[in-house]
């Protein structure tokens, strides 16, 4: 079987499912690249409005293949170019929401946070352990961990490699919401539905602009909020949802 699984569990959503139990769904480069290949396809799928991403309810992600890079050199680990792998997830214009259950360790932690929204278990644990291994993290847990909890809890995490529990993690602003174990899926799922129902450009805009919006000037950010704002304006699915409230009715979204 595959060790990446892609299901269709309801219309508007993808369940990408990590699927490597016995090495804890370790990210090989086999595992980056059927990765990297589900997130293209979805992220160009007109029926696909939101994606969930999940490694069952075990496990999350036990970081990258140490098997598969443990004599490794630096020019070998270059010509992986690795980073257009995670690109294809990084830049996926559909919302992602990481269902967490176990272990988000190293490459899984930064995994979790290539996702929009993050559901944890409460028995999940979010941690950056690269220094014990030798090494850095090298998929944005220096710069996406920092972005989410800044520079002191960050440091804490990076430095000695100490995991966090998922209720340490939704205080520090690394989850977004935390749920008993056996509800995470679900609850996952449901909030890709609920989000699977919303004006698909509108959802993709509010996106972009907060991800783009991050790392530039507040007053370029602001003009990039204005301009997709007003660019909504020419969407049929701006016109339905007023119209809808105005006539007290569900709007019926297209995504034009
Ligand atoms: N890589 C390879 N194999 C792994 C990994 C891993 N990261 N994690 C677990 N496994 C394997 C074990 O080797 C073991 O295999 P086997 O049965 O053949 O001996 C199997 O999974 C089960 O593991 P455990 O017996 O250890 O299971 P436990 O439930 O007792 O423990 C843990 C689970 C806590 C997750 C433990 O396995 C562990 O600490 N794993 C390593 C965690 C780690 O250090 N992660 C960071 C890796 S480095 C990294 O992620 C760098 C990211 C850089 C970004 C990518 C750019 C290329």
């Amino acid at each position: 079987m595959s060790e990446v699984l892609l299901e269709r569990p309801s219309p508007g959503v993808a369940l990408i499912r990590l699927n490597r139990p016995e090495a804890r769904n370790a990210l090989s480069q086999s595992v980056r690249e059927q990765l990297a290949a589900h997130f293209t396809v979805l992220s160009n799928a007109a029926d696909v409005r939101c994606i969930v991403l999940t490694g069952g309810e075990e496990v999350f992600a036990a970081g990258a293949d140490i098997r598969d890079m443990a004599e490794r050199g630096a020019v070998e680990m270059l010509l992986r170019n690795t980073h257009r792998l995670w690109a294809a997830i990084a830049q996926c214009p559909k919302p992602v929401v990481a269902a967490v259950n176990g272990y988000a360790l190293g490459g899984g932690c930064e995994l979790a946070m290539h996702a929009d929204i993050i559901v944890a278990g409460e028995g999940a644990s979010f941690g950056q352990p690269e220094v014990r291994v030798g090494i850095m993290p090298g998929a944005g847990g220096t710069q996406r961990l920092t972005r989410a909890v800044g520079k002191f809890q960050a440091m804490h995490m990076l430095l000695t490699g100490l995991p966090v529990k998922a209720a340490d993690a939704l205080r520090m602003g690394l989850a977004s919401e935390v749920v008993a174990d056996d509800e995470v899926q679900a609850r996952a799922l449901a909030l890709a539905e609920l989000i699977a129902s919303m004006p698909p450009l509108a959802v993709m805009q509010i996106k972009e602009v907060l991800l783009a919006g991050q790392d530039a000037s507040l007053e370029a950010a602001m003009m990039l909020e204005r301009k997709s704002f007003q660019l909504l304006f020419d969407s049929a699915d701006q016109k339905e949802g007023m119209q809808a409230f105005l006539e007290k009715r569900k709007p019926v979204y297209v995504g034009a």
